[in-house]
């Protein structure tokens, strides 16, 4: 690991602020930088995580501007707007739009060699928006997409076997968003697959799965209804990527990656290492989970050929 590692998180609200304390509580970073346009709002997320210096790492904490991003090896964007009343999904996607047209060449200005890490909403669509305005290669750019998705479905595996989650291998991939689906026929718990652990145990297999993947597919819905946003999961789940990328540890995760093939970004499982993404190793398929992937990718296409870029 590089003795010194910046990173700039954009966009200083329920998540930027989720996604920095994770940072600290891991020690993974030696520089944070957080930019919002509200700059109050960024001083005072960062002042109150600076008062807990005394139980954490060193690590130099501040709220700036885009120039004080400078040279950050990691940019972590969180940065959007809120669906409002009365607008459409697709009218919030342009707007969002719009608000990486103003950010992307400032944070590329001043770090032309930084990882993009795109966390804000519609992330595979806004991430593929970031690659096209930011003009780097797409290793480097990339999206959280399904890494948050995954670990909710190890978390409903392993309460529903009574397990630690950590034993589950089981991918979440697509979209990060309605038609995202479970690669079941890649799930393993431990080195015992997710077919062969029910039919061991004498359960119905179809059932589970279906209940499986609901409570993953409603999961966000439901904590938005109850709390109105979701942030802690998604902070663990980005400072996860932050380490693989950091450390160099080449590990798998369902971040969104590039399709050149299909010019569109969407999630499968990647090697990630110190330059971003190494290569795409997804499963080998069912019919069924291909043609979910098909779909997928049609989904995310629909809306990319309605943005002008
Ligand atoms: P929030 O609390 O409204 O924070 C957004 C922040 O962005 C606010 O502080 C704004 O001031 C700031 N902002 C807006 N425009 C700009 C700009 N031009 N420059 C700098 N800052 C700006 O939203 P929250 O933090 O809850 O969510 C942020 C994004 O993350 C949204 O798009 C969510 O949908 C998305 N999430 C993505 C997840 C994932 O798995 N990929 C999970 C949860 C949320």
């Amino acid at each position: 690991m590089k003795s010194k590692n910046k990173i700039s998180v954009i966009g200083a609200g329920f998540v930027g602020s989720a996604i920095t304390f994770a940072l600290i509580q891991s020690g993974i970073a030696s520089n944070i930088v957080m930019v919002d346009l509200n700059k109050d709002k960024a001083e005072g997320e960062i002042m109150d995580l600076a008062h807990g210096a005394a139980f954490v790492k060193s690590v130099d904490l501040s709220a700036g501007d885009y120039k004080d991003t400078a040279d950050s090896d990691i940019v972590i964007i969180t940065a959007g707007a809120g669906q409002k009343p009365g607008e459409t999904r697709l009218d919030l996607i342009k707007k969002n739009v719009a608000i990486f047209k103003s950010m992307i060449p400032q944070i590329t200005r001043y770090s032309p060699n930084a990882i993009l890490l795109v966390v804000s909403n519609p992330v595979d669509i806004l991430t593929y928006v970031t690659y096209k305005l930011s003009g780097f290669p797409a290793k480097r750019v990339i999206g959280s997409g399904t890494v948050l998705d995954s670990s909710r479905l190890k978390y409903e595996i392993s309460k529903e076997f009574d397990l630690d989650a950590r034993a589950v291998h089981a991918y979440i991939i697509g979209e990060h968003g309605d038609s995202e689906f479970p690669v079941w026929s890649s799930a393993f718990i431990g080195a015992i697959s997710f077919h062969d652990y029910c039919e061991t145990n004498g359960l119905d297999e179809e059932k589970l799965k279906e209940k499986l993947s609901k409570n993953v597919r409603d999961a966000a819905y439901l904590i938005i209804e109850k709390k109105g946003y979701t942030n802690y999961a998604i902070g663990l789940a980005v400072n996860r990527i932050v380490e693989a990328i950091l450390r160099d540890e080449k590990s798998i995760l369902t971040v969104s990656t590039y399709n050149s093939i299909d010019d569109v970004y969407y999630s499968a499982p990647n090697i990630v290492g110190q330059n971003g993404q190494v290569i795409k190793i997804c499963p080998k398929l069912t019919d069924l989970e291909t043609e979910q992937l098909e779909n997928s990718k049609k989904v995310l296409k629909e809306v990319l050929d309605q943005i002008d870029l």
